[in-house]
């Protein structure tokens, strides 16, 4: 019989992607079950053309589990990702809660898809959205080149930040939209958008806000310190060099990152447009003669990450700049859960 899959958070901004990914890649699955907070039980929605019911989150939910991918927030995940897996149930895991746990693979698939049969708690996990924007890029061009130090800066969605952030991206910019004069003097935008920040910590429209995330030690944002810790562990390099700086910028789905990666080796621009065309998952569009390059609005809908922008440093012959795009709730965060849950389905399949 074919594997069951649970999806906890399947009503959320991740968990509703997830769902469309169902019903339009390749079916492995068996019972598909559908599990959210109570608040959002008993709604109901399409997968694979047939209504399901949302079910309350509970242990009795993951009996007869096979596979249960998580969408939740991390306090939500640390407490039932362990309940699922005493169940019985592989957990794919799209929080961040488990994964810089050594006995926890974090993976990409088309990075590191040998290390997600190294599970030894029956957890995998995926990592943060705006690290997967880049790694795929990042992950080839380390294979040939060998990378020692990344410097990023990222341009994040507000979709990043959950329906939440959606919805106040698109409050704010109702509210400064028409008036031409706003946006030419200090604290016009604020007061314009007024105390509807919404989870951002200044006004979103007509602006950058640079940060992400929580406050950790030194200043640093536990964004750029996922960014840092994540990439270490994703391609095995724990001394990895890493400096992020995060920016949450007025677009709603697309995460971009501008990168500057110093390698061990001497660097070709054209043969690194060569990796990046050969590497599974990523797409080079890069001709800005033409005004072609990556963008959020193009990329936003789509499967892969997109790369452009494409120069070798001026200053250092080992160091490449690039522009990566990924749409963070497609890559990001659903379809990434879904390629590592697939993959996890054909081994229980052939087991
Ligand atoms: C953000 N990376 O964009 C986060 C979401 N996981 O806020």
């Amino acid at each position: 019989a074919l594997p069951t899959l649970a999806v906890v958070g399947a009503t959320g901004a991740v968990g509703s992607v997830l769902c469309e990914l169902l019903s339009s890649r390749k079916n492995v699955w068996g019972e598909v079950r559908l599990i959210a907070s109570a608040r959002s039980a008993g709604r109901r929605v399409l997968v694979r053309g047939e209504e399901l019911v949302v079910r309350e989150l509970s242990a009795e939910a993951f009996d007869g589990v096979d596979v249960a991918v998580f969408d939740v927030p991390d306090d939500v995940s640390a407490t039932w990702v362990p309940v699922a897996t005493e169940r019985g149930a592989v957990a794919v895991d799209n929080s961040a809660a488990f994964r810089m746990d050594p006995d926890v693979p974090l993976v990409v698939p088309e990075v590191n898809p040998e290390r997600i049969r190294d599970r030894p708690k029956g957890i995998v996990a995926n990592p943060n959205c705006t690290t997967l924007a880049m790694i795929v890029t990042v992950g080839a061009l380390h294979r040939e080149y060998g990378l020692r130090e990344l410097i990023i800066s990222s341009y994040q969605a507000a979709s990043g930040a959950g329906q939440a952030g959606i919805d106040a991206l698109h409050d704010q910019l109702a509210k400064v939209s028409g008036d031409r004069t706003i946006g030419t003097r200090a604290g016009d935008v604020r007061q314009a958008v007024g105390d509807e920040l919404g989870p951002f910590p200044a006004p979103l429209a007509l602006n950058v806000v640079p940060w992400a995330g929580s406050l950790r030690d030194h200043g640093w944002s536990s964004e750029e310190l996922k960014l840092r810790n994540e990439s270490r562990k994703i391609l095995g390099l724990p001394d990895l060099k890493v400096s992020a700086t995060c920016v949450r910028v007025p677009v709603v789905t697309g995460h971009s990152v501008a990168v500057h990666a110093v390698f061990g080796a001497e660097v070709d621009a054209d043969d690194a447009a060569e990796i990046i065309k050969q590497a599974p998952g990523v797409v080079l569009v890069d001709d800005p003669a033409e005004g072609e390059f990556p963008t959020p609005a193009d990329a936003a809908g789509t499967d892969p990450t997109w790369a452009g922008r494409l120069r070798r440093a001026l200053d250092d012959p080992r160091a490449l700049d690039v522009f990566v795009v990924g749409d963070n709730l497609r890559k990001g965060a659903a379809l990434n859960t879904v390629q590592i849950a697939e993959q996890v389905a054909a081994e229980l399949s052939t087991a």
